[in-house]
């Protein structure tokens, strides 16, 4: 993702200012200079940067915290806020009819995020239709019309047409009944003075709500010319970035926002028709910031629990809600807990935990939790399926034979039983509540009262 480092450099050497209530300029000099580190060994552009820090700098010293608030945090929210500002808002898009022009170099992924986008729309309830005018690159009328196929939307294209202007034209006539209408547009390798004549023709003729520029994550510093030229003739409204499945920082992308003046609109991240992402802003940099996403992780959360339902029929979360919560059923949820990704990740989602609370534990308490967790696995591997229905059977000298048998000891064993009498006792809190809601269960899990909180610090760790 997208300055991924940012945010793993910038909450260690915001970490440098945990217990302070006042800053110094040697504190804010030291964090401006992890920033500028960060952000340029993204690729975003150094005269953006030093705009973005001077910035952070100027407040960092001048304003006045609120009171009671820590250095850190007084810090972390004026980054945030410096963040969103230069990323935008994501306004720029809105839910309604519109024609939509995509402009970028050849390459950059416009067939790609015209039919993706189109998909996009069609599941929020709008009519796309995708309109190609590459009469440039070889084959563009075949793969845009492959990719529209996939998308399941409406296409115009002339395979045999060269004029692009021309195809626009008669595409908006063909489309009319669209609400969304996407129009493609040619590219060549660099910027010329031809492929600029034509968009702006282009332009003209379908006379677009807005017209999004398409760059591959990788574009790195050249990011800002291309933005400034395509701003000078067609105006851009927002950034479409492609390729963030693969290894490029997307810092570029950051410039050429900052270049237009406008948003992030959409993320590529993947070559099918489905893997295309609505930028969120705020959520995005608190997630970068450690300060939590709840949507994001509800999201998470229930696609692991999905995928754990779907390797195991016979499982289902909800069930959880009306029978009674046995070993079984807490060894499922350890899984799609796994599945979640890194603990501290999902940590960093969940708004209080994230970020300044996880300074709070121990270095090495995330190691001990997934620790932790491997050893209830096998614990749990160790019991026999009466056991795993029912733990009240499991007494003295059964926690001998599962200790032994799992290659742990007795005192893990009965932690394993009071984790789970513990959660048990939290699941009994939402039965007969009525419609079973996942989701909520699993925050509540999360924030502590006998859930993943208490397993993770032990039983006595801040959470709870
Ligand atoms: N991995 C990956 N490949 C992409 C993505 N978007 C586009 N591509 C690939 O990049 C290449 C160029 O994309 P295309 O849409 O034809 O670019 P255009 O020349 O701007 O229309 C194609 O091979 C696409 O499959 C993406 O988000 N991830
Ligand atoms: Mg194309």
């Amino acid at each position: 993702m997208v300055l991924d480092d940012l945010g793993t450099s910038l909450r260690s050497s915001l970490d440098t200012l945990q217990g302070k209530t006042r800053l110094d300029e040697d504190d804010v000099e030291e964090i401006v200079k992890e920033i500028q580190r960060s952000l340029l060994s993204a690729d975003v552009d150094v005269s953006l940067v030093m705009e973005l820090s001077d910035s952070i700098e100027t407040r960092a010293l001048e304003e006045e915290p609120p009171g009671g608030t820590t250095a850190r945090d007084h810090v972390l929210k004026i980054v945030y806020e410096e963040m969103v500002a230069l990323v935008g808002d994501s306004t720029a898009l809105p839910l309604e009819s519109q024609t939509i022009l995509l402009a970028g170099l050849q390459g950059s992924g416009k067939t790609t995020s015209a039919a993706k986008m189109a998909w996009w729309f069609s599941t929020k309830g709008l009519r796309p239709a995708v309109i190609q005018t590459d009469t440039f690159r070889p084959g563009a009328y075949d793969q845009a019309k492959q990719m529209a196929e996939r998308a399941e939307v409406d296409f115009y294209g002339d395979p045999d047409g060269d004029d692009p202007v021309e195809i626009a034209r008669e595409g908006m006539e063909a489309t009319a009944d669209a609400d969304v209408r996407i129009v493609d547009t040619a590219g060549r390798h660099a910027l010329e003075d031809d492929l600029i004549a034509e968009i702006e023709e282009i332009e003209r003729e379908v006379d677009p709500d807005r017209s999004l520029l398409v760059l591959d994550a990788a574009i790195g510093q050249g990011a800002k010319d291309q933005a400034r030229q395509f701003e000078e003739s067609i105006g851009i409204d927002g950034v479409v970035i492609t390729k963030l499945d693969g290894t490029a920082k997307g810092g570029g992308a950051l410039t050429a926002v900052n270049e237009t003046g406008s948003s992030i609109a959409f993320l590529g991240s993947g070559e099918t028709v489905q893997d295309i992402e609505r930028f969120e802003p705020s959520g995005f940099i608190s997630r970068l910031l450690g300060m939590g996403d709840l949507k994001q992780l509800s999201e998470r959360v229930e696609r692991a629990m999905q995928e754990t339902q779907e390797e195991d029929d016979d499982w289902d979360p909800e069930d959880m809600l009306e029978g009674s919560f046995t070993l079984k059923d807490m060894k499922k949820q350890m899984d799609a807990m796994n599945r979640m990704g890194p603990l501290d990740q999902v940590m960093d989602m969940i708004p209080g935990m994230g970020g300044g609370m996880m300074d709070q534990l121990p270095d090495d308490a995330m190691d001990v939790t997934q620790d932790r967790m491997r050893k209830f696995e096998r614990i749990m591997d160790s019991m026999t399926d009466e056991e795993l229905e029912n733990p009240r059977v499991v007494g003295q000298e059964r926690t001998r034979r599962i200790a032994r048998g799992s290659g742990t000891d007795e005192e893990t064993v009965r932690q394993l039983l009071e984790q789970h009498s513990m959660m048990e006792r939290t699941i009994e809190q939402f039965q007969g509540m009525g419609e079973g809601d996942m989701q909520r269960m699993m925050k509540k899990m999360g924030g502590g009262g006998g859930g993943l909180g208490d397993m993770m610090g032990g039983g006595k760790g801040p959470f709870g």
